[in-house]
């Protein structure tokens, strides 16, 4: 298999925390995603990553899919409860962490724009998003140890992902390790775990 994306994207992030939790071999290739004609647009049409290619040349993206993929692929390693609820509750903490990066991605993509291009009323409406999203996950989370149920799973994978990345690009200046101490404390402790050291974003 081989996985492509860039060392900052978080969603790639979330696809090689998953390969590492689950000891999966996988080539890690670099694309550039900026230019209109990136590589990537051979293997996913939307031009995005990441993207894993299987050894029969298939292509999955987007990053929900690989992981489900994964999930099939290395079940011992469980990190999508197999009860239904459990699983639902999981993917709705994804959906939320993917969604506050989606704002937040937009945010950076708008901010690399020239100045004068830039819509202040469109970056408030990312921004928005991304802090209520941010506050939700707090709330949420509030003084348990792991994001859904007893146990480590993809709800703290997405949430670490999302907090590493605002962190390390600070969208519209957003800061949440001041405002959300329990956040702070479980990506302190997710960023103690192998998968998460090694793939923090760069
Ligand atoms: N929903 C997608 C989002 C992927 C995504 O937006 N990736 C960004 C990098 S962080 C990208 O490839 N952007 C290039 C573009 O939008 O042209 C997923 O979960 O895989």
């Amino acid at each position: 298999m081989k996985l492509l994306g860039t060392p900052a994207s978080p969603y790639t992030r979330k696809v090689r925390v998953a390969l590492a939790e689950k000891r999966l071999p996988c080539e890690f290739v670099t694309v550039d995603v900026a230019p209109a004609d990136s590589a990537v647009n051979a293997y996913n049409p939307l031009g995005k990553v990441p993207a894993l290619v299987l050894d029969d040349g298939t292509v999955l993206f987007d990053s929900r899919v690989i992981v489900e993929y994964l999930e099939i692929l290395a079940p011992e390693v469980r990190l999508i409860p197999e009860d239904g609820r459990g699983r639902v509750a999981v993917r709705r903490w994804e959906a939320l962490a993917d969604g506050a990066l989606d704002a937040g991605v937009l945010i950076r993509y708008e901010s690399l724009r020239p100045e004068r291009e830039q819509s202040a009323a469109w970056l408030d409406k990312q921004k928005g998003k991304l802090e209520r999203a941010l506050e939700t996950m707090a709330r949420e989370l509030g003084e348990r140890s792991w994001c859904h149920g007893e146990r480590y799973s993809l709800a703290d994978i997405a949430v670490g992902c999302c907090l590493g990345w605002v962190e390390f690009r600070k969208p519209a200046g957003i800061e949440w390790r001041g405002r959300y101490p329990n956040l702070a404390r479980l990506y302190d402790r997710l960023s103690e775990r192998a998968a998460f050291a090694e793939t923090a974003p760069r």
